[in-house]
């Protein structure tokens, strides 16, 4: 059906992480090897050859270092060895190995903005004022007063200031009182970073995606916030005034010497910072995510709830059209629908009604797969796993829900308006295992898992998916391929076609290539549920069109530019 056109080195600035797939495990949820009821290493190296038949290239894992567990391992007590429930550092050089030998690389989680406060810097810093290691955190002596207001993500009383009665003096936790902030100020620290980083790069490990990164560099003098940053403290978190600075010595000493990935997390940060964070002249990091889409259906006021009205594909268009812009010259950009802090793919941008999930799911990886960006999907969207929907505060196990629900009980909040809402955008719907088969706990685990399966594993999972020839997951591998096969959809030029039109997202892809050759592509997606009718003629000129793929069984597609599109359906054209 495709046929690779393109020969190496006709596109300048190749790079193998523009080109890549990663596919995001969170290792808890994955496969449990030892009846504990927690995903593990040697859980994740049982299924390297199903991983490796995704046709992916990067696998990334979120943190799977030493951690007491305070948010699931990303707050870490120490960065140079492995968390017991995960397994030992001989299985994870056995899982380096493993993946490396079936042509995939490895990124893993890099979390230096806050360590654990069991982390031995921690636990010497606050020891007392005149510790070596004092200066590794951010403290504020009470004799100076309280000190300015500043918002915690996960504190049950909101506050990211802590008091500590040792050396009577407050310290700084953006996250939660156990994931005390990292004092970059200090040249010691960033040093620290530098060989930990190294440390894994050492092993072989292909890159690393950076936790909040945007957050690492403060304003020391903790002025009262700047008005212009009120009630939107991510936004005040992600602008600090040396991130630029500290990032390209980072990449200086350590990240230029080695071939390898870097995405950065990037809540809050602005456009423009954006682009110069990721443009390959100034030597920061490849690319990073930005949080545009995913905020866009939560309350803007407070992202813990849902926003249901607010979901307007014009608007969606809008933002990733925005974010492919800004990109065309120069940096790089990413695109992701799902991850470990968000709902399932298909329940918050497609439909999980039995009727239209697997349609829409298909058509989240046709638009995921055909964008100028590097292509983020996370483990179980390729079997079409769902939301859970939670909505008795014993279910979750996140202590960002927990310690919110707590707030609100205390603060005498309606917590059952929350719990309604939240069900729909909680990260632990993220978070529930990997549906495997039919067995007792979807195959994931024998014993009680760490949290609940989604019940409809009887229907959803890996074993059925392969089964059916027509299923989701037999989809992605073959968009993955269309992609791997044909770089325009890497590479090409993006133009959004027709961006008023509520119901159908249109954009061509157009690649010029050194000979001369041209390419362009046309892609059709129809978000509603409704058979709607597509004037390709009316926006873009051509001949004649091959389809390349699609996911509906439509046999007479020679349309002649007029297309009729299925609820959810999906195409792509090669235009001639
Ligand atoms: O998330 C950072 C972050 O911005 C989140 O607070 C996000 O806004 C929220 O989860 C959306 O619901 C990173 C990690 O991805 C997350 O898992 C960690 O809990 C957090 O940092 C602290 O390390
Ligand atoms: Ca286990």
């Amino acid at each position: 059906m495709t046929s690779p056109t393109v020969t190496l080195n006709t596109i300048p600035n190749r790079k193998w992480w523009k080109e890549a797939v990663v596919y995001q495990i969170y290792p808890r949820s994955f496969k449990d090897s030892n009846g504990d009821g927690v995903g593990d290493i040697p859980g994740i190296i049982q299924k390297l050859d199903y991983i490796k038949s995704l046709g992916i290239d990067v696998v990334w894992l979120n943190p799977i270092y030493t951690s007491p567990n305070d948010d699931n391992g990303y707050d870490i007590s120490d960065y140079r060895n492995i968390m017991q429930e995960m397994g030992t550092m001989e299985d994870f050089d056995a899982l380096l190995k493993g993946l490396h030998d079936r042509g995939i690389k490895l990124v893993m989680d890099l979390v230096v903005n806050h360590c654990s406060d069991e982390h031995e810097w921690f636990q010497q810093s606050k020891s007392s004022r005149d510790n070596i290691y004092r200066d590794y955190f951010h403290w504020w002596p009470a004799e100076n007063g309280v000190p300015p207001k500043r918002w915690s993500f996960f504190d049950e009383d909101e506050n990211a200031w802590r008091y500590d009665e040792t050396t009577d003096a407050w310290y700084l936790h953006y996250f939660s009182r156990k994931q005390p902030d990292l004092k970059w100020e200090n040249e010691a620290v960033r040093k620290e970073v530098y060989e930990l980083i190294k440390f894994w790069f050492d092993k072989g490990v292909d890159g690393f995606r950076m936790d909040v990164i945007t957050f690492i560099s403060k304003d020391t003098t903790f002025p009262e916030l700047p008005p212009e940053f009120n009630g939107n403290f991510i936004d005040y978190y992600a602008q600090g005034p040396q991130l630029h600075a500290y990032l390209q010595e980072m990449n200086r000493e350590v990240l230029s010497k080695y071939d390898v990935m870097t995405v950065g997390e990037g809540a809050g940060l602005h456009l423009e910072e954006a682009l110069k964070l990721t443009d390959e002249d100034r030597h920061q990091l490849n690319m990073f995510f930005h949080f545009d889409h995913i905020d866009y259906g939560k309350r803007k006021t407070d992202f813990m709830y849902a926003d249901n009205n607010n979901r307007s594909l014009v608007e969606m268009k809008r933002i990733f059209t925005k974010w492919n812009d800004i990109f065309s010259q120069k940096g790089w950009g990413t695109v992701y629908f799902g991850n470990h802090d968000q709902s399932r793919m298909v329940s918050r941008f497609g439909n999980d009604d039995p009727k239209y999930r697997d349609f829409s799911a298909k058509l989240l990886y046709t638009f995921l797969l055909s964008m100028r960006a590097t292509t983020y999907v996370y483990y179980g969207d390729e079997i079409g796993m769902k939301n859970i929907r939670f909505t008795n505060i014993k279910d979750y196990r996140d202590i960002q829900t927990i310690n919110y629900y707590h707030r609100l009980e205390k603060d005498g909040g309606n917590t059952e308006e929350f719990l309604q809402s939240h069900a729909e955008v909680c990260r632990d719907n993220g978070r529930t295992p990997m549906q495997w088969d039919t067995t007792l706990h979807a195959g994931f685990t024998e014993a009680e898992p760490w949290i609940k399966v989604n019940p409809d594993y009887f229907t959803v999972n890996a074993e059925a998916a392969e089964a059916n020839g027509n299923s989701i997951l037999h989809y992605f591998r073959k968009m993955v391929q269309l992609r791997k096969e044909n770089l325009a959809l890497v590479y090409g030029e993006y133009k959004l076609l027709d961006e008023e039109n509520p119901h159908i997202y249109a954009f061509t892809r157009h690649q010029v290539f050194e000979n001369g050759a041209e390419e362009k592509w046309l892609i059709l997606l129809n978000f509603s549920k409704e058979l709607l009718l597509f004037e390709a003629h009316n926006f873009v000129d051509y001949t004649t069109e091959e389809l390349m793929i699609s996911n509906y069984e439509v046999k007479d597609y020679n349309a002649k530019g007029s297309f009729e599109l299925h609820p959810y359906e999906a195409r792509i054209y090669k235009l001639l």
